[in-house]
């Protein structure tokens, strides 16, 4: 078992890096040093740590997210629930978190525009979009979702009309939002699973809407 400064130390520099090609990141290095720590201190399990990797690399997704905006469109009764009370309605369709968050859904209108972001930090809604992207991540979104909302739409090639509102939801490590975007133009005789289809990960950010293709 390696230990936190066998790692820093670089005795183990070669071994923790044979599945690679290239050197480890810090934040690789870092995370490699806490997971040794954990497993020999027997707070988690190497099992543990596979299926939760397993869980939020392969089996969450935006494909989860897209289930729950179709159903909301089609279901009025369920789309009420959903913007009252976001985790317990997704639990329904048997997603939910491993970690006791809370998730608050937050409907676009004709007049509204939602955008999440994490201004600490990467805090997203991963119990229904899966791991967050890169960008989500970035220190430019955190900081200009807040400080030029509409400058980051525009990146995102999305030029919404003057006097739609845009509104920028801070998550938290307890507090998750994911944004259901408005359903669009041309789509009314689409089945439920035709409407998931069309819902894009961004669109469920708010960084993108969604239109029939
Ligand atoms: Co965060």
């Amino acid at each position: 078992m390696l230990n936190f400064l066998e790692v820093f130390s670089g005795q183990h520099l070669n071994m923790i890096n044979s599945k690679h090609s290239k050197p480890l990141s810090d934040v690789q290095l870092r995370v490699k040093a806490l997971e040794s720590i954990l497993l020999e201190k027997g707070v988690v399990d190497q099992n543990t740590l596979d299926t939760i990797v397993d869980i939020y690399e392969n089996r969450v997704g935006p494909h989860l997210g897209a289930k729950v905006v179709a159903r909301a469109w089609t279901n009025p009764e369920f789309k009420n629930r959903l913007l009252s009370n976001g985790a317990a309605t997704i639990a329904e369709l048997g997603m939910g978190s491993i970690l006791d968050v809370q998730l608050v859904v937050k409907e676009n209108t004709p007049t509204v525009h939602n955008m999440i972001v994490c201004t600490l930090c990467s805090c997203y809604p991963w119990s229904v979009l899966g791991l967050p992207p890169n960008w989500y991540k970035s220190f430019p979104y955190r900081s200009r979702a807040v400080s030029d909302p509409r400058g980051v739409l525009m990146d995102f090639g999305l030029a919404l009309p003057t006097d739609t509102e845009v509104c920028v939801w801070d998550s938290t490590a307890n507090m998750r939002y994911m944004v259901l975007p408005l359903r669009p133009e041309g789509s009314e005789n689409l089945s439920e699973d035709e409407l998931a289809a069309l819902v894009t990960r961004n669109a469920m950010i708010g960084t993108a809407v969604v239109s029939v293709s």
